[in-house]
């Protein structure tokens, strides 16, 4: 019977899923587990019907892309990276809030040409940074990073970092400013666009609850 699918929902631990939960309980999935204490990587819902998957934040694309989760919750930042193929992006879920920027020390150079040639920046978020300096016409030399991008200026490994800024207090304790704005990034529901079609009817009926709910918060 349709209505006895299950449905996966991929998502990751810390600010999403804590933003996540109230939204989910409102449409019915309310989570008894809690995956900060929890060892438990699949996590069981008031709706037998629907279980929770618990991933890094950056592996949720992929999980929803081969079908092994059905919906899951991203980051647009890490949406961007990924590129979105195999997904559907059907609802901006307003929560995670914060902004792609470039940040630097005071007065770093944004535009001339660095001693050494092209500035050089340092990112976890390299799609992002080569679309956004492509556009301004300006070549850089961009330098993958996982983490801690605020050091990168302070021990010359690059002049500029492209690095996600919610209060800026980050920034600020490193001694960096934000120099400019790359978009505001928030987090989305994803379909896997296999279960958007076979399993229509429950994806939509938790995509229209969830919908009522962000359009009422
Ligand atoms: O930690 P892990 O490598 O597993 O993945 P992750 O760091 O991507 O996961 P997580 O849970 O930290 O972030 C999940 C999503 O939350 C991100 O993909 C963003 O879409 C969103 N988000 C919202 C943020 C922030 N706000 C945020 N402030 N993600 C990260 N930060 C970091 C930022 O990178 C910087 O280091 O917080 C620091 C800046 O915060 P302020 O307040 O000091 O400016
Ligand atoms: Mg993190």
């Amino acid at each position: 019977m349709v209505q006895d699918q299950l449905l996966t929902i991929a998502l990751s631990k810390g600010r999403i899923f804590e933003q996540a939960l109230p939204l989910l309980a409102s449409a019915g999935i309310q989570v008894h587990d809690d995956p900060e204490t929890s060892r438990k990587l699949i996590l069981d819902t008031a709706d037998a019907r629907v279980k929770l998957v618990i991933i890094r934040a950056s592996d949720v694309p992929t999980y929803v892309q081969y079908g092994a989760a059905d919906l899951g919750v991203a980051g647009k930042d890490v949406l961007l990276e990924h590129g979105g193929e195999g997904l559907y992006e059907p609802l901006d879920l307003g929560i995670a809030r914060c902004r792609l920027m470039v940040a630097g020390r005071p007065r770093a150079p944004l535009d001339r040409r660095g001693a050494q040639g092209r500035l050089r920046v340092a990112t976890k978020y390299v799609r992002s940074a080569e679309r956004h300096f492509a556009a301004k016409g300006q070549q850089v030399e961009i330098i993958k990073l996982y983490g801690s991008m605020e050091l990168a200026p302070l021990v010359g490994l690059a002049d500029l970092i492209v690095d996600l800024v919610e209060s800026g207090n980050t920034l600020k304790a490193n001694g960096l400013v934000p120099l400019e704005h790359i978009c505001d990034i928030s987090s989305r529901l994803v379909v896997n666009k296999a279960a958007w079609k076979m399993k229509h009817a429950r994806v939509t009926g938790l995509l229209e609850a969830l919908r009522g709910q962000v359009a009422a918060t």
